[in-house]
């Protein structure tokens, strides 16, 4: 309620001056999403829509930026920043993506995030230009949440341009698996299942965005992956026969990994990134050629410093980053991470879509290459079909 109150005068304000639809989603992303003062919000969204056509319109960007008004004399194009949402914005890699889009002017960075103040801190912390990012609540470990949050973002009036399915959490020293609102396993349930219900809900947004480049990214990582050293450092990733997704990812129903056997909290972690591969391919092959949609993955190096890692002891804490920087050389900042995976949402140059991305040593982009289960195509059929159903789209 208080977050109410306090975001209310700014939200109109917003309105007001006619600049932009931003701050609005701070204000509805909280409460709507909360299920609070649901009574008077369809009074401020109309209001919202009607702000949209004008508002976001009157904004100009120096460079390509999406064109909203195509038919302006040459050099004077009437431009609209794009619209990008970022999953698990408030930290690590996500709220140095958001940072770097933002601070590009080009973009307006929507971080979907499950603590709003923790989210509105980091933002302000990390000095993003207050015009260019907006917070609305997700989180992705209740399904009816994902959907509120799309209803909100789909009320708000604003294209999508781009989806970043971005957080994650990793439990690698639970002994005991814990679950989502569902009833899922935690890793997998946050990792692939509430992204994949987001992304596929969010998909006709993205059809219709009048963007250059309309994009949906999934973070994927080189631990999912078995053809690398990191891939094969146990607990390794493998999906098997996916009797226990088949069977709800729960103690109750049949076992809390996808494989069906015993409950690892980091290789359940390690199996939600296959997922996330996995998905990545699956929504290439059944959309893009139809939508012109760029859907990409990437492993943006080991960001060693990352919340990521909250969970695992100490002493992993504190070797990790000088392993990961002296001795395999994986490691890059959490700002140059950002400005990787910001690479994969906005550069002309990273469209081809089915792609998994990773840096060289010199920080240059190349494709690069999948395992052979992360590249799977049966068994990304198999987690499409059988992850539908868990989130009630069968
Ligand atoms: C699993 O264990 C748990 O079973 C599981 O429950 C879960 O917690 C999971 O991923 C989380 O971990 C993993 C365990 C097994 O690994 C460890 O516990 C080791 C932790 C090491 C963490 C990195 C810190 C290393 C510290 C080195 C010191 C750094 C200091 C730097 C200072 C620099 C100053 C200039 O892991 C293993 O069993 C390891 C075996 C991995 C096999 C990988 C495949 C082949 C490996 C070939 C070796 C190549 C050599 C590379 C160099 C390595 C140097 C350490
Ligand atoms: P962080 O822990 O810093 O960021 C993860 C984000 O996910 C946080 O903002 C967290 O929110 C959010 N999140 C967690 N659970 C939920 C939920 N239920 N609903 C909504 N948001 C949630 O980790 P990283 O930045 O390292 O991780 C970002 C991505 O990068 C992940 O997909 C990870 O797999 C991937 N990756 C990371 C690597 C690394 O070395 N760190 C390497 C390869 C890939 P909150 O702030 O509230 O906790
Ligand atoms: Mg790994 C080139 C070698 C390399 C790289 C790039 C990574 C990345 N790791 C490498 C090697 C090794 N790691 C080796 C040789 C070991 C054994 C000492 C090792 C161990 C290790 C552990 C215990 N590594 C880890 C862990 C974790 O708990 C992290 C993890 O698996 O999270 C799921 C992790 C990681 N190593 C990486 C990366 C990027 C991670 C974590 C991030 C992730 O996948 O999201």
């Amino acid at each position: 309620m208080a977050l109410q109150a306090s975001f209310l005068p700014s939200a109109l304000s917003a309105h007001k001056e006619g600049k932009t639809v931003a701050k609005d989603s701070v204000f509805l992303g909280a409460p709507l999403s909360d299920h609070l003062k649901s009574d008077f919000s369809p009074l401020l969204l109309r209001t919202k829509r009607a702000n949209v056509s004008i508002g976001v319109r009157a904004q100009t960007t120096a460079t390509a930026a999406p064109s909203v008004n195509r038919s302006a004399p040459e050099g004077k194009k009437t431009l609209r920043k794009g619209n990008v949402v970022i999953t698990g914005a408030s930290s690590g890699l996500g709220l140095a993506t958001a940072k770097a889009l933002a601070e590009t002017g080009k973009w307006n960075v929507i971080m979907a995030c499950r603590d709003f103040l923790k989210a509105e801190k980091a933002a302000k912390s990390a000095g993003m230009p207050k015009d260019n990012y907006s917070i609305m609540h997700l989180d992705l470990a209740s399904l009816d949440s994902v959907r509120q949050f799309v209803s909100n973002l789909k009320r708000s009036g604003l294209p999508l341009d781009v989806l970043v399915c971005n957080a994650a959490v990793y439990q690698p020293t639970a002994s005991e698996p814990s679950y989502t609102a569902d009833g899922f396993e935690m890793s997998v349930g946050v990792n692939h299942l509430g992204h994949f219900l987001l992304a596929r809900l969010l998909l006709d947004e993205l059809k219709e965005s009048d963007h250059p480049s309309p994009r949906l990214i999934i973070v994927g990582s080189i631990t999912g992956n078995t053809n690398t050293l990191a891939g094969n450092v146990p607990p390794k990733a493998n999906l098997g026969d996916m009797r226990g997704l088949a069977a709800g990812l729960n103690d109750t129903s049949g076992s809390t990994m996808i494989d069906g056997g015993k409950f690892d909290g980091a290789k359940a972690y390690k199996d939600s990134k296959v997922c996330n591969m996995l998905m990545m391919q699956e929504f290439h092959r059944r959309y893009h050629e139809e939508t012109g949609i760029t859907f990409a993955s990437l492993y943006p190096g080991c960001i060693a410093t990352t919340g990521l890692f909250r969970e695992h002891i100490p002493l992993f804490r504190l070797l990790f980053p000088p392993f990961q920087k002296y001795i395999t050389k994986g490691f890059v900042s959490e700002e140059d991470a950002g400005k990787r995976l910001a690479q994969v949402v906005s550069d002309p140059s990273l469209t081809k879509s089915g792609v998994y991305w990773s840096w060289n040593k010199n920080s240059a982009s190349f494709e690069n290459q999948l395992s052979q289960e992360a590249s799977d195509a049966g068994k990304a059929r198999k987690v499409w079909e059988l992850s539908e159903k868990l989130v009630g789209l069968a």
